[in-house]
């Protein structure tokens, strides 16, 4: 009797679960059939941008990611929802016409992708400079097949209108609309897919979506809708934020600069004049590297030879914001500071930058710029043109294979030796040249360690047994620490540094050149990785505890000290002489500008830096989140605590003036930028 009723009972479940399907199933089929219009807009406006993920990605993971077509979707369904405010016969024009403007994005993205290698920005074509160049894109592009492949999207519309006319299913639905009760409830199913795509971000995606320094990345990531949507934002911020304080801006600039003194000269005075320059930005370089060994071998070798052979200024830090490489550029070519938000590359690079390569060319040089990564990555494409370099080498310009990438791209051997061919042909046929070399393979996140070549950062130590025979024994020591990656990864750029030496010099080009180095910033590790570093504990592959007697705390101090960048300025015959020297008085990147241009005997009034031979030890490096550093102390304006640097004492009076002077020169720096006050022609009236 029980076992009957149990199978009865499994029998009405089975049923009513059935039933239950069946009225899902009806309520979906019900669902198509009344909405086919909008499903057909959500289905096209979708497949537009994964065809243009696949034409321009070619790889899988890009094309068929889940979080871009889901947040494809949802623009689709927030766009469509509104549809059905309209009748329905008047439904169609509504869906075409933003069928029409989004497809049309796709078609322009792709014809400017085969051009660039990226996607494209409105910011573009407001550079009215640059509008030549997009015209161009298109006139070459124009013919083929795969940009025209988006018309597909309002022909499938049309199509599909027609067919649901012929059936005369716009009267039909007009019967059982509820116009404002179906946009809200479109509204919402897009709110929910809009909350699952938020839960689902990483803090990488939501960091590079506002950076919108890696194009390709927030594409994958965001579809190529909200990209777009983003970049329009993005450009339009600057013009907002320099509509007002233009005349408050103005008038403290001119006061600032009314109290700097001319040039200076000293015993450094264009002892440079008339010689080559070539620059090398050398990712994620770090000062603390050059002092690391593991095993008795130096992790950066060639960099420590040219530090001892030519001026290296070992108290030297990189002045970056959230802008890094592209901060670290600025700041380096026009000493001025990056911008309180956004970046300065990316939003305000239709600027006037007075720049090292600007006043370079002023005297006859070739300048240019070498980078074999993606043109519009910080918008170097607009902002190199704006700093004066007469032609940017990018990507396009390298041969790159996937045996010759490491990391985001080409190796930086294969880029050093690709660019020598280059630099060659370059020196020929130019009296005077200012290059940059921008390096890549030393880059977050450091992982690719069987591509470094060998360099152990374990210990190892042999010895021998009471039988007289010898063992060695190895302990991990950094092995599998981000730290320990980093190092063999800077193992790696500074090797690719040493053969960079030793080609130019086999082509004879170190003759009458100088060659300038600079650590772009910090690579960003972890501070545990550094208690592990210093504070090793072998026989027990840990670190030693706190109250360990030999235990040395790397605290957040030590830290953001140890933050610092190698900056060398090397000729072939500068060793033994009198230039060749260790300079340690603080010295910050917006230093470089005023101190290589009084070698080279060039001058720019509005540089915020100074020149360190002139300055000295009472120098002060100002920190974009207001921080600063001087000989004498550091100084942390978020936690208002310091470090002395020194013995002597200390007043509160130094720390107020100095922490005044650092707003002031932030102030002046977003100024001059923001309301673009170096520009004389915008500024004469
Ligand atoms: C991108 C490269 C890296 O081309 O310069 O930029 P970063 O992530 O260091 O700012
Ligand atoms: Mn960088």
């Amino acid at each position: 009797m029980k076992r009957i009723k149990i199978g009865l009972n499994n029998f009405k479940k089975n049923i009513s679960k059935k039933i239950k399907r069946i009225k899902k199933e009806h309520l979906l089929r019900e669902y198509f059939k009344n909405n086919i219009l909008f499903i057909s807009f959500v289905v096209t406006t979708v497949l537009c941008s994964t065809l243009l993920r696949f034409f321009c990605m070619n790889s899988l993971e890009n094309y068929l990611s889940w979080k871009a077509v889901l947040a494809d979707t949802i623009i689709a369904t927030f766009i469509g929802s509104f549809g059905y405010l309209f009748k329905p016969k008047n439904r169609f024009i509504y869906f075409l016409s933003f069928n029409i403007f989004l497809s049309a994005i796709c078609m322009i993205n792709s014809v400017y992708y085969t051009f660039y290698t990226s996607f494209a920005s409105i910011s573009m074509l407001s550079l009215t400079q640059y509008i030549g160049d997009v015209g161009d894109a298109v006139v070459e592009n124009v013919l083929q097949l795969k940009d025209l492949i988006y018309i597909i999207s309002p022909l499938i519309m049309i199509f599909v209108h027609f067919k649901l006319k012929k059936k005369n299913y716009y009267k039909k639905v007009e019967l059982k609309s509820d116009r404002k009760r179906k946009t809200l409830k479109t509204l919402s199913s897009a709110g929910a897919m809009l909350i699952v795509f938020l839960v689902t971000l990483s803090s990488l995606d939501v960091s590079r979506f506002f950076k919108q320094w890696n194009k390709e990345y927030i594409v994958m990531r965001f579809g190529i809708y909200i990209y777009q949507l983003n970049d329009v934002v993005t450009s339009v911020q600057p013009k907002i934020n320099s509509m007002f304080g233009y005349d408050k801006a103005s008038r403290e600039v001119k006061e600032y600069y009314s109290n700097i003194k001319g040039p200076q000269t000293n015993e450094y005075s264009n002892i440079f004049a008339g010689k080559n320059v070539l620059v090398i930005h050398a990712e994620s370089m770090m000062t603390n590297a050059m002092y690391q060994s593991f095993n008795e071998n130096e992790a950066t070798p060639n960099l420590n030879k040219l530090a001892s052979e030519g001026m290296f200024f070992s108290n030297f830090y990189s002045q970056v914001s959230v802008g890094t490489s592209s901060d670290s550029e600025l700041t380096y070519n026009t000493s001025l500071m990056p911008t309180k938000s956004g970046t300065a590359f990316v939003s305000y690079s239709d600027r006037k930058f007075i720049s090292t390569p600007n006043l370079l060319k002023e005297k006859g040089y070739y300048t240019f710029s070498m980078h074999a990564n993606n043109a519009d990555f910080w918008n170097r494409r607009a902002m190199h043109k704006s700093l004066g370099y007469d032609r940017f080498y990018s990507k396009t310009d390298y041969k790159i294979t996937k045996d010759t990438s490491i990391g985001l791209g080409l190796s930086d051997k294969e880029f050093f030796s690709q660019s020598v061919k280059k630099l060659n042909k370059i020196n020929k046929e130019n009296d005077n040249w200012y290059g940059l070399m921008i390096m890549l393979t030393n880059h977050t996140p450091f992982s690719e360690t069987d591509k470094y070549g060998e360099y152990p950062v374990n210990i190892k130590e042999t010895i021998t047994k009471e039988d007289g025979t010898t063992e060695e024994i190895v302990y991990p020591y950094m092995e599998g620490t981000k730290l320990g990656n980093y190092f063999k990864s800077i193992h790696y750029a500074d090797s690719a540094i040493g053969q960079l030496i030793s080609d130019l010099d086999n082509e004879g080009l170190l003759e009458n050149t100088v060659l300038i180095i600079y650590g772009d910033h910090d690579a960003r590790l972890p501070r545990k990785d550094y208690n592990r570093l210093y504070n090793y504990d072998k026989e027990n592959n840990t670190i030693l505890d706190e109250s360990d007697s030999n235990y040395k705390e790397y605290d957040t101090y030590q830290y953001e000290l140890g933050r610092k960048v190698p900056f060398i300025i090397w000729t072939k015959d500068m060793k033994d002489t009198k230039y060749n020297q260790e300079i340690t008085d603080v010295m910050g990147m917006y230093d470089v500008m005023p101190t290589i241009g009084n070698m080279f005997g060039f001058y720019n009034k509005y540089a915020l830096g100074n020149d360190i031979f002139n300055i000295k030890d009472k120098n002060i490096v100002v920190f974009p989140n207001g921080n600063w550093v001087t000989n004498r102390l550091y100084y942390n304006s978020q936690k208002a605590t310091y470090l002395p640097l020194s013995e002597e004492p200390i007043s509160e009076e130094e720390i107020i003036k100095n922490t005044e002077y650092a707003n002031k020169i932030l102030d002046i720096s977003n100024d001059i930028i923001v309301f673009d006050l170096l520009n004389e022609d915008k500024n004469r009236e």
